[in-house]
């Protein structure tokens, strides 16, 4: 890689605090991160993207594999020999006065037999900062790793940030992922999205697990006993803030706890459950929108040794950013690097501007959040951003079922990836732009995973973003989503009622824990209300999905299908 990439000198990185502050000093030395107030946010920093990368690029994101057909119908292919050609011209003499820097990474707790290493290669030290927070690094990785392991061999470089000259590559089939020309996190720290969900899916479909777009908490009610969860919802839908908690005033026995906010490696465990670990150390969060009442403890977290991307730099060296709290009066530094005031028409913070901070720091967080085994999951939730169709919540009829819901997730496209937003696409498993091979492959590895474990979860759908015909939303979300979970935990330990309808079982009227809280006339009804016609039209609309899918589509989907339909048909709703 030095050969081709020509680096002025190379440092490999062993995660120390004084490593940490060499590089630190180094990047605030070329502007590429600012120190803020040290009061005020110890440990903290600050960094500006080229605002031509502030974005997953999902089309500039190819599957690598020797056959097209592997890649299957919903990722972008290139040939291995060609994309190794193309990058490789671009790497060519890349790092001329630059340094590169050699990253050892654990994927999960260090010692866990879910656990998996990298080595990232970057000349990017806002990489390497990010990935010394999202990771396990340095000395303990390379230690884990041993001197004849297996890695996955990432190589990363920032070149000249053009568009034109970015690729994100993975070659599962070489265990090796090379991305050129962008220094955005999905995009640039390689153990995350490209690592833990793309190479990862691969291994899981290979070694019989599953690596999921997933939060994983923990509730435990007021006599100690626990529940845990995972969730897959598109980027920008929900994760970190469900997987963050905080119980309403009614709820105050309750306790929720964080043991992941995006990613969950899941196998089945020893006594038969499904085994949830977080593969990551840390969070690479959304900001806008993050304030102490929509999420406190992610405010929390944040208050220290975290690196802030793209939101607004106030003149006292403090951010902000929109939904934050009152915007300051005295203006800032927007995302883009001009002079903001709260009159300007331009965003101060990017929506997809972002916080990383160690996880450990969140208030919240499990005390089982490292544990090497996983936590048991007692349901698995599906869910997207939809406007209109499915209920608040309901609960699928079987694992087969289940994993038809969760292959048919519609969600409007968001700013975490470049495009256009608000567009209604389909994005199965919440997985469309991170499953490393065909999805076809990867609905019916789904439906093998359930036949292995012999106390599965149950698996549920939910929608916290149903809007009424003025774009309001009928449910208050964030803390009040413990009501729905309850309703789910009650579900599964038998004690909550529900009724049968075409397309799984809602709440009972009653069921749902509704005290201490009102909700405007006709939103519960329209909440739980199953409309036979645009059902009908749903399933419709799905079949274009499917044909993309292609012969690969496990039949069991189409069954899924034309059951519903059939109950859709017999019983209305
Ligand atoms: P990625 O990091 O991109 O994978 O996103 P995520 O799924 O973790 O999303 P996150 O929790 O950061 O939420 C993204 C957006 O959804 C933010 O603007 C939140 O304010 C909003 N949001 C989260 N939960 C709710 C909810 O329950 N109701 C409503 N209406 N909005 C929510
Ligand atoms: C997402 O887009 O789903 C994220 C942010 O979690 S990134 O890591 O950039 O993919
Ligand atoms: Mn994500």
């Amino acid at each position: 890689m030095e050969a081709l990439c020509r680096p002025d000198k190379t440092h490999w990185c062993d995660g120390s605090e004084a490593e940490k502050d060499l590089l630190t000093r180094e990047a605030v030395s070329t502007g590429e991160i600012t120190i803020l107030d040290q009061k005020k946010l110890p440990g903290c920093v600050y960094h500006r993207s080229d605002p031509q990368d502030v974005a997953r690029t999902e089309d500039l994101t190819f599957i690598c594999t020797r056959s097209k057909e592997d890649a299957g119908p919903t990722n972008h292919w290139m040939s291995p020999a060609d994309a190794y050609g193309k990058l490789g011209e671009i790497f060519k003499d890349s790092m001329k006065g630059r340094t590169m820097y050699v990253v050892p990474f654990v994927m999960g707790p260090i010692g866990s037999p879910h656990a998996k290493i990298g080595v990232q290669i970057t000349d990017s030290i806002y990489v390497v900062l990010n990935n010394r927070i999202m990771t396990r690094m340095g000395k303990a990785a390379l230690e884990s790793l041993g001197s004849s392991g297996e890695f996955t061999r990432c190589l990363h470089g920032k070149a000249d940030l053009n568009p034109k000259r970015r690729f994100i590559c993975h070659f599962p089939e070489d265990n090796t992922i090379w991305s050129v020309g962008s220094n955005y996190g999905g995009n640039a720290l390689l153990g995350k999205k490209c690592l833990a969900l793309r190479i990862g899916s691969y291994l899981g479909k290979k070694e019989g697990w599953l690596a999921e777009h997933m939060l994983i908490l923990g509730i435990e009610d007021p006599a100690g006993k626990f529940h845990y969860v995972a969730a897959a919802f598109p980027s920008q839908c929900g994760k970190t803030n469900l997987a963050m908690l905080v119980p309403p005033a009614a709820f105050r026995g309750y306790k929720v706890w964080t043991v992941g906010d995006d990613i969950a490696w899941l196998r089945v465990g020893k006594d038969g459950t499904l085994r949830a670990v977080n593969p990551e150390a840390g969070f690479f969060g959304v900001a806008p929108g993050t304030n102490k009442t929509s999420n406190p403890n992610a405010l929390a977290t944040i208050q220290k040794n975290t690196i802030f991307t793209n939101v607004l730099l106030k003149p006292d060296k403090t951010v902000w950013w929109e939904g934050l709290e009152a915007p300051p009066a005295e203006g800032g530094i927007n995302w883009r690097g001009e002079a903001w005031t709260p009159a300007s028409k331009e965003k101060g913070a990017h929506p997809n501007s972002r916080f990383t901070a160690p996880a450990g720091q969140c208030p919240s967080i499990s005390p089982h959040w490292e544990d090497p085994e996983g936590v048991p999951i007692s349901a698995i939730i599906f869910g997207g951003r939809r406007a209109s169709l499915a209920p608040l919540v309901y609960e699928t009829l079987s694992w087969a079922h289940g994993t038809y819901v969760g292959a048919t997730i519609a969600s409007e496209t968001t700013s975490a990836a470049t495009g256009k937003t608000g567009v209604v696409r389909r994005d199965p498993m919440a997985m469309l732009p991170f499953c490393g091979y065909h999805m076809g492959d990867y609905f019916a590895h789904w439906l093998e995973m359930g036949d292995k474990i012999q106390r599965p979860p149950k698996i549920f759908h939910v929608d916290w973003f149903r809007t009424d015909e003025e774009g309001n939303y009928l449910w208050p979300g964030f803390g009040e989503n413990l009501r729905v979970l309850l309703w789910m935990i009650g579900r599964v330990e038998g004690t909550a009622k529900a009724r049968k309808t075409a397309i799984g079982y809602v709440p009972e009227t009653g069921s749902l824990d509704l005290s201490g809280f009102s909700l405007r006339p006709g939103a519960l009804e329209t909440l739980f209300k199953v409309d036979r016609g645009a059902w009908l039209k749903e399933i419709e609309s799905q079949n274009e999905f499917f044909d993309k899918i292609g012969d690969r589509l496990p039949q069991a989907m189409k069954r899924e299908q034309s059951k519903l339909k059939e109950r859709l048909e017999r019983d209305g709703a």
